[in-house]
């Protein structure tokens, strides 16, 4: 596949499975914003069983006052407008703080909650995995799209993609290697999939030559590709 693996069909997200409450859920609103539960107008006759299935759910849920359409509205405007960048400022801040990076690594939730007032509580569990010399952990969800949404905002279009949900569990090394990402052949790759119940987030390695640099500087060498663990961290320009 090229760097961008073709981006998936309507139908992949059939299998979905919620996780408990609204919180954080994976399916596909409308990613370019506005509103993501238009009327369904007929100009296509064609509707998904998926699409089909979650509106008859949501509007039962709505209907027995579990939550409310503008609790929906709500969160979906929350997490749009979450971005890479406060992934960023989390990873810029582990390299530079090794008592946060401890506790990160140890529960990511409540030191997220701490160090940058994030309330997590309702959203399924993170776990933040460190990449080192001697590993590399790239993220994927095999069975659709989870994805840490509350920290790094809408996943790109090919992680959701089938081509890469399969083949980047079978043959990581040259998945990589299509983002430009050539590891050495003794460094191991673990691959981990997101679930409903649990995300994953990736420390990078920290570049080299940086060791005097402050957070905000530091942030800006993480990308979103980074901590999902198909790239590195930006090397430091000399
Ligand atoms: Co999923």
């Amino acid at each position: 596949m090229s760097e961008h693996p073709h981006p998936h069909g309507g139908a992949d997200h059939a299998d979905h499975r919620h996780g408990p409450g609204a919180d954080d859920h994976d399916h596909d609103h409308d990613e370019k914003g506005g509103h993501p539960h238009a009327a369904i107008d007929d100009d296509s006759a064609y509707r998904p069983e998926s699409i089909v299935l979650e509106q008859a759910l949501r509007e039962l849920l709505i209907e027995q006052g579990v939550f409310s359409a503008a609790d929906i509205q709500r969160q979906i405007d929350l997490t749009e407008s979450r971005t890479p960048a406060l992934g960023a400022q989390i990873v810029a801040r582990a390299w530079h703080d090794a008592a946060f990076r401890a506790a990160l690594l140890h529960e990511a939730r409540p030191a997220l909650a701490a160090a940058f007032g994030l309330d997590l509580a309702n959203t399924p569990e993170l776990t933040v995995l460190e990449n080192t010399p001697q590993v590399h952990h790239v993220v994927c969800c095999t069975l659709c799209s989870c994805y840490p949404r509350n920290i790094l905002g809408i996943p790109p279009a090919w992680y959701k993609s089938r081509e890469y949900r399969s083949r980047v569990v079978i043959e990581p090394r040259a998945v990589l290697r299509e983002f430009g990402t050539e590891l050495p052949p003794e460094r191991e790759i673990r691959v981990v999939d997101s679930t409903a119940d649990m995300r994953y987030l990736v420390i990078p390695q920290r570049p080299a030559g940086t060791d005097d640099w402050d957070e905000a500087r530091l942030a800006g060498l993480v990308t979103r590709d980074s901590m999902i663990g198909v790239a590195q961290a930006i090397a430091r320009s000399e």
